[in-house]
């Protein structure tokens, strides 16, 4: 078998870590001696033991083995031993690595060249880095890796000329919908989601628990108490962003009710700095943001560059006219001047089909 088969069944083994490994990468190692393979396995879980550990720690003679990874092994102690430790007790002779770790804790490669084993760097590199866009985001940006999702008519319309917006898509894309939210730390949405459509913004999946930050942009606080948001406030965390300026009494009663508010500053343009939300979101842990809607703070995302990944839910049995498009905030002169975006993939469910793609991508040098 060729170099890129071991690489990609890594790869695909690493996948299995989705949903689980955050704020970690997914890692994938295959072992292989004499032609054969003789171990594989994966980074199970955030905390866990990583996926070179998990490989090479049975009782085996691995010496003069090639072990492939799709991430460059570890070599500082964090929760967990460093990679590069095992590899070399247990003799591999050389190391495919797909791309390296852009965690400044991390100098395996040199370890490994240091102690004579020989390495291979760049298999399928591509997919490899497409993989873990979020970690790479948070390692070389120190920000959030965000995504924008969106549900709109086949005419791009986020909700009616009266702005009802419950529901557009079908059922399945509002299941969909939960998958995302559970792949992410943080959900955010604008005040104006909050008042119309009442959401509760939890993960709702079948076996699988996992609390997520809920996150309002309201400048004026207007959040209120007969939300459903507030009704279930005990289920996860909640934080309000709102300016400076905003009622501080009401400020202080959310705030004994066990709801996060942090004060940020008008930007320029009088609206609240995003630069500041995302900063404060990352230093409270949050690694993946998604950006729910509504229409405004979709656009104001969009035209301020902040968004890394577009998901769009297009309901393609529904037009439904009116202003509420997400783009109306951003304005090029010709088509070239649009936003680019890369990479992108189609799924269709029922009567919605579902595109994702990326504006930034992060890992080329
Ligand atoms: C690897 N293999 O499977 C993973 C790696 O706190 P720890 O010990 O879990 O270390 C986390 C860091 O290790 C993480 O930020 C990333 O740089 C690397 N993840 N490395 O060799 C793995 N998951
Ligand atoms: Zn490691």
């Amino acid at each position: 078998m060729s170099k890129h088969f071991y690489m990609n069944l890594a790869i695909e083994l690493a996948k299995k870590g989705f949903l689980y490994t955050s704020p970690n990468p997914l890692v994938g190692a295959v072992c292989v001696k004499d032609g054969k393979i003789v171990s594989s396995s994966y980074h199970y879980k955030f905390g866990e033991l990583h996926a070179e550990r998990k490989c090479l720690m049975r009782d085996f003679d691995f010496s003069g083995a090639e072990l492939y990874v799709n991430l460059e092994p570890c070599s500082h102690r964090g929760k967990t031993p460093p990679c590069t430790d095992i590899i070399i007790e247990k003799g591999i002779k050389k190391v495919y690595i797909a791309h390296e770790d852009p965690n400044p804790k991390v100098k395996g490669i040199e370890v490994l060249r240091e102690n004579g084993i020989s390495v291979e760097l760049g298999i399928l590199k591509r997919k490899a880095i497409a993989l873990n866009q979020a970690f790479l985001c948070n390692m070389i940006k120190k920000k959030p890796y965000i995504t924008l999702k969106i549900a709109t008519s086949l005419d791009g319309k986020m909700a009616t000329f009266s702005g009802k917006s419950k529901y557009i898509s079908s059922q399945n894309a509002l299941k969909y919908v939960h998958l995302l939210r559970a792949e992410n730390d943080a959900i955010l949405v604008g005040i104006n989601t909050v008042l119309k459509d009442d959401p509760e913004l939890t993960v709702r999946l079948k076996g699988y628990e996992k609390k997520i930050k809920r996150v309002i942009l309201d400048s004026k606080l207007r959040f209120s108490m007969s939300s459903k948001l507030f009704k279930t406030r005990d289920k996860s965390e909640i934080i309000i962003f709102t300016l400076k300026s905003s009622d501080r009494k009401k400020k202080e009663i959310l705030k004994n009710e066990g709801i996060v508010i942090r004060e940020v500053e008008e930007d320029s343009k009088g609206v609240m700095a995003l630069d500041e939300v995302i900063k404060e979101l990352y230093k409270m842990n949050v690694g993946k943001l998604l950006v729910e809607g509504g229409a405004k703070v979709a656009s104001a995302f969009l035209k301020e560059g902040k968004v890394d990944k577009i998901i769009q839910e297009i309901a393609v049995n529904k037009i439904l006219g009116g202003d509420f498009s997400y783009s109306t905030g951003l304005k090029f002169d010709t088509p070239d001047d649009g936003k680019i975006i890369k990479d992108w993939k189609i799924y269709d469910m029922d009567d919605n089909i579902i595109v994702e793609g990326s504006i930034n991508v992060y890992g080329y040098n």
